[in-house]
């Protein structure tokens, strides 16, 4: 958490107000009770409507010894439950540990593990895919676990409707308490767990829904995993409901799906990713759906090249906004008053003021104005370490506290900033953020697989996408076994090596380290 002296600035400038989460939605309801606050297909909820709900639910969940200080993994998609159990969680201090949909049985025994989490929630089937054998797994291996609730049919678990009851006084949680943790990319391994505050994440989110110009008649529509900072506090779904707006879910961003919601709902605003975006601007060409209601497109989670970002006002007749961000705190957006020029080839300045960033060199040096280097900054709304991590966080961010981002970055005078490429082992893969060290180390158990290296290669559509080089023990492994063998072992599928190269040695570095780049250069070739 922030020194002292730093929290009492933050509070000074009127960053961090007291607000607690749970509130966002409360004051809605107070205001404006009969206006839409959240739409899930057939289903509307407005505000007072909503707000009851979670606080039957924070009613429901005390009831069954869920208390303040609590972690709950919440495994939902775009669904009104994802929204009303949030609320409801945030109400009573215990806090949602967001999974992503694609996740799996590696990634969430982890969350559970790590978090100790006392409570573990999902649909019974999305996508095709039935999560209640996945939570019977996943609670065989997780001591602390001791509700699976089920929204939909609960099968041998509790179902997620049946825990509400006659609202209850509920507790005051500290603002300056954890409200909810965020999972990171993940620059090492196994992804780490962001703590996020009531302070600075309701400062996130209103800050982001300004400078968004977020109001009353927002329709925003969710498309992305609400699970993931973007669309749900950049502004997303929780900004739009703080501004008085109304949130659209959607589980499929699929303009074949998106679209007539658009069209139905009028919708205004939405988030997408650049692959997306492509998408999008393909479609718009040929659909007969009238998506004019649109007003603002925002595009971010990977870099948005600046032939598409021209093409967003003209084909799709709604303005641009760049969101550069991560799921540890800074929000870089371009501005309504930016030129056209920032906004197709910038991914925007930062959101606060007060956040401090720095550009450095591989030694730690600023470089000069101008010049690219990594990108570090800390702030009101960045974290200042990962959830019990202390070995990464000595590594992840300096003495005094600016979170390493692993960005190549440089900026202009104006103090827009320019995502060159990254340090970090990540690959983008369509704004998914896939851990190479994890990736390889699930290679690495594959009995016939002596060495691995995971590398991305560039994708017109994707951004990015994967490719593991494997050296052999005996016979060498095919791509179908070893995607089967990685799903076996319970990894989202969206960080299965999309090719598969086998080789006899490996290029090294002059110290002697695998070359990632020599075997990039191979897999683009
Ligand atoms: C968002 O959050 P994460 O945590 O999934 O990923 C963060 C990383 C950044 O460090 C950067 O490497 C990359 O994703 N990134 C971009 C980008 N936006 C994110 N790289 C280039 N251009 C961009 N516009 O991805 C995220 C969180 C909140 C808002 C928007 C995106």
């Amino acid at each position: 958490m922030w020194p002292e002296a730093f929290a009492a600035r933050y509070r000074e400038r009127g960053y961090w107000t007291g607000t607690v989460l749970g509130d966002v939605l409360r004051r809605g309801a107070g205001r404006h009770p009969r206006r839409t606050a959240l739409v899930d297909g057939d289903r509307r909820y407005d505000y007072a409507a909503l707000d009851a709900w979670a606080d039957r639910t924070a009613a429901g969940l005390l009831g069954i010894g869920i208390a303040a200080g609590d972690n709950v993994v919440v495994h939902l998609p775009n669904t009104a439950e994802f929204v009303s159990l949030s609320f409801a969680l945030f109400r009573i201090g215990a806090r949602p540990v967001y999974a992503l949909p694609a996740h799996r049985r590696s990634e969430i025994a982890h969350m559970c593990a790590v978090s100790e989490a006392v409570a573990y929630v999902i649909p019974d089937r999305h996508a095709g895919y039935d999560f209640r054998g996945l939570a019977a797994e996943v609670r065989a291996e997780a001591p602390a676990l001791r509700h699976v609730l089920v929204a939909g049919d609960p099968g041998p678990f509790t179902a997620l409707s049946d825990v509400g009851a006659d609202p209850v006084p509920l507790p005051d949680p500290d603002p300056s308490s954890v409200a909810l943790f965020l999972l990171s990319g993940g620059t090492t391994g196994l992804p780490k767990l962001i703590p996020r505050t009531h302070d600075d994440y309701a400062y996130n989110l209103r800050a982001s829904a300004e400078v968004t110009g977020l109001g009353e008649d927002t329709v925003y529509l969710a498309a992305l995993p609400v699970a993931h900072n973007f669309p749900l506090a950049c502004p997303g779904v929780l900004g739009t409901l703080h501004a008085g707006g109304t949130v659209v879910l959607t589980a499929s961003p699929s303009p074949a799906d998106a679209f007539p919601l658009i069209e139905r709902e009028r919708v205004t605003v939405t988030a997408l990713v650049p692959a997306l975006a492509l998408l999008w601007l393909e479609a718009a060409k040929a659909t007969r759906r009238d998506v004019s209601s649109l007003r603002l497109l925002q595009v971010g989670g990977a870099k948005l090249k600046e032939g598409p970002a021209r093409r967003v006002a003209p084909e799709l007749g709604c303005a641009l906004q760049q969101v550069f961000g991560m799921a540890e705190g800074l929000l870089c957006y371009t501005r309504g008053d930016d030129s056209d020029e920032v906004v197709a080839t910038t991914q925007g300045r930062p959101l606060c003021p007060d956040d401090e960033v720095r550009i450095v060199d591989a030694d730690g040096v600023d470089v000069e104005p101008g010049a690219t280097g990594q990108l570090l900054t800390r702030g009101p709304y960045t974290l200042r370490g990962y959830h019990r991590a202390p070995e990464h966080n000595a590594r992840a961010f300096t003495d005094d506290g600016f979170y390493l981002t692993g960005d190549l970055v440089r900026a202009l005078p104006s103090g827009h900033l320019v995502v060159e490429g990254r340090v970090k082992e990540v690959i983008n893969r369509a704004g998914e953020k896939v851990s190479t060290e994890e990736v390889e180390g699930h290679l690495l158990a594959h009995p016939a697989v002596h060495d691995a290296a995971l590398v991305g290669v560039p994708d017109d559509l994707l951004g990015e996408r994967s490719c593991a080089f494997v050296l052999p023990r005996g016979a060498a492994p095919s791509h179908a076994e070893l995607t089967a063998f990685l799903r076996d072992r319970g990894l989202a599928d969206y960080k299965l090596p999309d090719r598969v190269e086998v080789l006899t040695a490996f290029p090294y570095t002059a110290v002697g380290k695998v070359s990632k780049k020599a075997l990039a250069r191979r897999a683009a070739d």
